[in-house]
Formats: structure tokens, C-alpha cells, sequence
């Protein structure tokens, strides 16, 4: 197994596979899933089904390829997709949905929790009456949201997404990549906090530790037509079903530990918010992602440089953290991390913002 010499708090993708799941991929049984014969991918997709109270469900190698397949079954070229401005899907998936399918990227404001701004998408919903406008066909929102620091949407904010979507005939995928971190801040069950929208995507890789793969759950209709995207896009896999036994074991041990990462992350932004020059809203922490920003005493973001600097000080003492967005400094926590990683990360903190002169 590898021992990583830092306290890795860059991202909960690093985490690494647990005894557990090596034990059970190297059991598992498999068969060609193409033709719909690996028994553990089937297995995989009959529980992630389940877990969220969807008809159905689609294993895929990554949190990316989950987005687009879902994003591509939803819409068609010339139709348009309403995102929000910080959502991953507009920042990080290399175009996603504008660049496969021909489906323009309406982008609307994202409120500092994550919740689209309601009335920016109300304004921004066009339909097929108008012939210069591309007809609205899907609303996508990320729940728990990454760009935002973790944050939480509740039941009733992504009701009121649904509701609008509904009433006007568009559909709502969820960008679930930590949805199951979301429902467990939320203390709901995930079911319940996805029964109305009309497609998830959520990864096993991330905060569950399964070496790779994500899901795509929806109705068996909306499933069956995933299945032909997923193909497009050179996501037919054969034996995988050495993956989704990870997957498997993901899904029945390791949602119910989350809490221990959501409170790690209480405990290191408590523990650094009163630090000089840190910025940093504690309200919004309640799941496993920490955002904050350096400022000057009127308030500045401190220059590119300077917050690259922080950075590299704190790699130089063994801490690993990144940054996000244009100002913001990003700490996940995750199964690799413990209690002592994080007083640790606090001093090296601690010691490197002191000795910061500007
Ligand atoms: N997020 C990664 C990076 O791409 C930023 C990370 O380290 O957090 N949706 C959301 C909300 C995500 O955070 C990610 C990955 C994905 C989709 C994509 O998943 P993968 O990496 O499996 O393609």
C-alpha cells in the first residue's frame, strides 16, 4: 500500500482503496458488461439504485464522463443547459455539455451556498416559441457544492429548482458528486434529498474510496438512453466488475463514517479562522471542504504570488493544500486524514502566517 509522506489535504480523490476493497476486487465475479453480464457491476448498479430511490443506474469510470453522459441524454444540439457560474460542470469538465453535444451553456449566478439564483434562472429559461433562442431543456445543480466550499443545499432548495423545472417541462440533473456528504450534513437520506430531480451523478472515488468510478441513477427510460452516451463517449468497460466490487464496498461501509470527515473539517476551520489574513465564512463549513481566502488588514486579497508562497511554505513542513477559484485556498478531509493531521495543519498554519510579512 502507498504511504504518502504529506498530510494530504489537496482533495478527497487521493484517498486511497481500503483492505476491504482490494479483498473484494480480487474476488469478484465478472463477465463482459457490454453485454450486461458482469454480475458485480449489475450488483453495483441494482444498490446505488436503490440507495437513492431511482429505477435505475450506470456505473462510469469518472465523476466527468457521469456529468456529460447524464448531461447529453437530457439534451439535445441547439438545446440549451442552465449552470451555475461556479459549478464544476461550467469550470472543470473541459466544456462539458457545449463541447459533445452542441447544447449552449446558459450561466447563472451561484449564491454563496451553492443554490442557483432562482429568479437569474426563471430569466434565463427559453422555450421553443422563439426562434432565437435555444429552447431551455435542462438545469443542472452540484449538491454538496465543491467551488463554494462544501456547502449544502437543503430539500427544499432543490425543491424549489424542481418545482420551476417541472412546471416549464425541463429536467434537473444533480451534480451528486458528495451528495452523500450533503445528505449526511443535511442528516436526511440521500433518497430523499434526490426524489425530485431527474438524474444524479455521484462518485465512489472521492470521499468512499473506491479507486475509481462514479454512478448515474435515474429512471429506467432515462437510464437505457444514458446507456448509448456512455458507449458514445468510449465509456463501455468489460470485466469491470473488479471496480464496482470496490464501488460495492464504498456504498455499504463508507458513507456512514463522513461524519468524522465533516467534523475534522469543522475542527480545522475553527482552528485557523482566527489566524492573520485568514478569511473565512464558518457558517458555510458543514461538510468535508474548506475554502478561505488570505486578506491584508483593508480587506485585499493578497497578490498570487504571496498565496502561492503560503503554499509552498506549508508543502515545505508536509501539508498538502490547493487552491480554487481565483483567491480561494481549498483543504479537504478525507479517510487518510485523522485528528493529529489536523492540529498539525493548524500549526504549520499557524507558524507559516506569522512569519508572513507584506
Ligand atoms: N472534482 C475534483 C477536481 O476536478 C476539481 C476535486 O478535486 O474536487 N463534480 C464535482 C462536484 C467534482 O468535485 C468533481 C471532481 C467531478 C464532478 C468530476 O469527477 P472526476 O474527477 O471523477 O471526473
Amino acid at each position: 500500500m502507498t504511504v504518502h509522506p504529506y498530510i494530504d489535504l489537496r482533495s478527497d480523490t487521493v484517498t486511497l482503496p481500503t483492505p476491504e476493497m482490494r479483498e473484494a476486487m480480487y474476488s469478484a465475479e465478472v463477465g463482459d458488461d457490454v453485454y450486461g453480464e458482469d454480475p458485480t457491476i449489475n450488483r453495483l448498479q441494482e444498490l446505488a439504485a436503490a440507495m437513492t430511490g431511482k429505477e435505475a443506474a450506470l456505473f462510469v469510470p469518472t465523476g466527468t464522463m457521469g456529468n456529460g453522459v447524464a448531461m447529453l441524454t437530457h439534451s439535445g444540439r441547439g438545446q440549451s443547459v442552465i449552470v451555475g457560474d461556479q459549478s464544476h460542470v461550467y469550470h472543470y469538465e473541459a466544456g462539458g455539455i457545449s463541447t459533445l453535444g452542441g447544447s449552449p451553456m446558459h450561466v447563472v449566478p451561484t449564491l454563496p451556498n451553492g443554490m442557483l439564483d432562482i429568479e437569474a434562472v426563471k430569466e434565463g429559461i427559453a422555450d421553443e416559441s422563439d426562434s432565437h433562442e435555444a429552447a431551455t431543456s435542462l438545469i443542472c445543480i452540484e449538491n454538496s457544492h465543491n467551488r463554494c466550499g462544501g456547502t449544502v443545499q437543503s430539500v427544499e432548495e432543490v425543491e424549489s429548482i424542481t418545482t420551476l423545472a417541472h412546471a416549464r417541462g425541463i429536467a434537473v440533473h444533480m451534480d451528486g458528486a458528495r451528495v452523500f456528504n450533503a445528505a449526511t450534513a443535511l442528516g436526511v437520506p440521500v433518497s430523499r434529498l434526490v426524489r425530485d430531480v431527474d438524474s444524479v451523478m455521484f462518485c465512489l472515488s472521492k470521499g468512499l474510496c473506491a479507486p475509481v468510478g462514479s454512478m448515474v441513477v435515474g429512471s429506467h427510460e432515462f437510464i437505457r438512453r444514458a446507456e448509448r452516451n456512455r458507449k458514445l463517449l468510449g465509456g463501455g468497460m468489460r470485466q469491470a466488475g473488479i471496480l464496482a466490487a470496490a464501488g460495492i464496498v464504498a456504498l455499504e461501509q463508507m458513507v456512514e463514517r463522513l461524519p468524522e470527515d465533516h467534523q475534522l473539517c469543522r475542527l480545522l476551520a475553527e482552528g485557523i479562522a482566527h489566524l492573520p489574513y485568514v478569511d473565512l465564512d464558518l457558517t458555510g463549513v458543514s461538510t468535508n471542504i474548506l475554502i478561505f481566502t488570505l486578506r491584508d488588514a483593508q480587506g485585499r486579497f493578497l497578490a498570487d504570488s504571496v498565496v502561492n508562497d503560503v503554499l509552498a511554505k506549508v508543502q515545505e513542513q508536509g501539508v498538502l493544500i490547493s487552491r480554487m477559484g481565483p483567491h480561494g485556498i481549498r483543504a479537504v478531509t478525507h479517510h487518510g486524514i485523522g485528528r493529529q493531521d489536523i492540529e498539525r495543519t493548524i500549526q504549520v498554519l499557524e507558524q507559516v502566517l506569522r512569519d508572513l510579512h507584506i
